[in-house]
């Protein structure tokens, strides 16, 4: 049906109204004159525009509140400087699997061909870490924004990429369609040969294991994971992201793998000894070295269950089946009685052992601080850590009882990331408490955010690991054998800074001190930065 003239809606608008109708309440980004109508319209369409200080850590407050509402997030930037700011964030949201509606504005293509300041060909920079990049075209910037969304939504969710040119932005689109964005259903595995066996295989297993990934929690499937690994007493083995898709207190949860050599030690030779490795929402673009070929899928059945087609080539499985990741998993029970497993004991030692081997008990230093941290904050609670030495110890140590409440970015491992992730986790649900964790390098990359968190006057917790140092790094620097040089740096007082900033600022030197800090954070009205000082070296021998 053709509009009305009084319904008449511009370029922007409609894109603006489509986001609104796919559930996005939030926009993060840093205007232009290029882009002013769409944030005009975004305002206007019911979504609320957060002005940030960098591009690139928009984009992580969009992926923050994506975590949170399960809606697309939504990153604006201005042309040329603007756009480049965010490649980093585009490039995680590519490997994490986010759905990010990244909106640029760009001269018209008439103008670009005779006109050089600050302009670059945006799509062909975006073009290898983005799902698809478009460029807005009038009279079909309806069409537009319903394949932009459906493109970062369906199957492996990503980034897309829409270049609105300026006076494209404004323009009425008389014959537009009002936006319908309809989610694709999941396909579930049809009956026949391969699923036959794959149910024969559960049957006859004795020593299953699962190994559940991030799939799990955009399909909403991670609690049918979990009852498949309780009913058929599977134990399980989740990467960094998926932590607490089995709430990890259960005797069944071995915790996550793939980035620290110490707890590979522990989980790989069990899964050596597993005859039946079932990959439900298994990426393995989280996963070191350690996991390419962990496994001989002619030697042990290998089921994967998965968002979409794997063409990854890191392992290779006996059977696959992409699409519903429930449903799949639903199809492989059926008709299988459960049956007693694992009679040697062996996933409970491992267990063991991996406590053992981080142990969370030292009076002080980085695991204490996860301890004790942890011990505070509710189980509902979300945490979220940077990249560097801090994170992959904490990873080991901090316990999730539900998923998405560890957030951090384990595929791309980018530095920067925490407190923007905190920043937009806490705006999408304000009654969540929410506690940053990051090095000191890593803040440092993104002070300036602190006055977001300022501004947006959200009461979220920052602990930075103080050690003065780039410890990951160091620690592979002397490793090698090579000398000390660029790894060692100035110790910064974030407590003042954060007072500066507007915000609370403690430090802390023990248990006790980070305890009170901790809770007075949560209960305080603006942010809190808690210098948690650590000795230099206090991650040797720790992952
Ligand atoms: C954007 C970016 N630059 C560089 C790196 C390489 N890198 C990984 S960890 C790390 C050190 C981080 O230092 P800090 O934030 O102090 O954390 P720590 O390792 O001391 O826990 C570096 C430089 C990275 N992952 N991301």
């Amino acid at each position: 049906m053709a509009p009305t003239a009084a319904t008449v809606a511009t370029a922007a608008q409609i894109i603006a109204r489509g986001l609104h109708a796919a559930g996005c309440r939030h926009a993060f980004g840093m205007p232009g004159g290029e882009v002013l109508c769409v944030m005009d319209a975004l305002v206007e369409a019911g979504i609320a525009f957060h002005l940030v200080k960098h591009e690139n850590a928009g984009g992580y407050m969009a992926e923050g509140a994506y975590h949170m509402t399960g809606a697309p997030g939504i990153l604006l930037a201005t042309l040329g400087p603007g756009m480049a700011n965010a490649v980093n964030v585009i490039a995680n949201a590519e490997q994490e699997r986010v759905p990010l509606i990244y909106l640029t504005g760009c001269v018209d293509p008439a103008e670009a061909l005779g006109y050089t300041h600050q302009v670059f060909d945006h799509r062909a920079v975006l073009a290898p870490i983005t799902k698809a990049t478009f460029m807005a075209e009038d009279g079909a910037v309806d069409t537009l924004i319903e394949r932009a969304l459906t493109i970062a939504t369906e199957g492996r969710p990503g980034p897309v990429h829409i270049d609105l040119p300026v006076s494209l932005a404004p323009k009425e689109q008389p014959h537009a369609r009002s936006p319908k964005y309809t989610r694709p259903a999941a396909m579930a595995p049809a009956e026949g040969p391969a699923l036959e066996a794959a149910r024969a295989a559960l049957a006859r297993s004795k020593r299953p294991i699962l190994i559940a990934g991030p799939e799990l929690l955009f399909q909403g499937a991670a609690e049918a994971a979990a009852a498949f690994a309780r009913d058929f007493a599977i134990p399980v083995v989740t990467t960094y992201k998926a932590k607490g898709v089995l709430p990890e207190d259960d005797p069944l949860a071995l915790g996550g793998g793939g980035l620290s050599p110490l707890a590979d030690e522990q989980i790989l030779p069990l899964i050596e000894t597993a005859d039946l490795i079932v990959l439900a929402g298994y990426d393995p673009i989280e996963m070191r070295h350690a996991w390419c070929d962990p496994w001989d899928p002619d030697q042990v059945p290998v089921i994967e269950f998965a968002a979409a087609p794997n063409r990854h080539g890191v392992h290779r499985v006996t059977h696959s089946f992409a699409g519903d990741i429930a449903a799949g998993l639903a199809a492989l029970r059926d008709g299988v009685a459960p049956s007693a497993t694992w009679s040697n004991g062996a996933p409970a030692e491992t267990k063991r052992a991996l406590a053992a081997a981080f142990p969370a008990d030292e009076s002080w230093g980085p695991a204490a601080i996860a301890d004790e941290v942890r011990q505070v904050l509710p189980a509902h609670g979300v945490a979220t850590v940077d990249s560097g030495a801090h994170r992959i110890l904490l990873s080991q140590i901090w316990r999730c009882s539900q998923p998405r409440t560890l957030l951090q970015s384990s595929a791309l491992g980018t530095m920067g990331c925490a407190l923007p992730l905190a920043i937009g986790a806490k705006l999408a649900a304000p009654e969540t408490p929410v506690v940053a964790f990051t090095g000191d390098a890593g803040l440092e990359m993104v002070l300036g955010e602190l006055a977001t968190l300022r501004d947006l006057k959200l009461p979220v917790v920052v602990v930075v690991f103080v050690d003065a140092s780039l410890a990951l790094i160091e620690i592979k620097q002397r490793g090698a054998g090579l000398a000390n040089a660029g790894v060692d740096f100035g110790e910064t007082d974030f407590a003042a800074v954060a007072q500066a900033l507007g915000g609370r600022g403690v430090d802390v030197t023990n248990r006790a001190e980070l305890r009170q800090a901790v809770e007075a954070g949560l209960e305080a009205e603006t942010f809190t930065v808690i210098a948690a000082h650590i000795d230099r070296g206090a991650y040797d021998g720790r992952f």
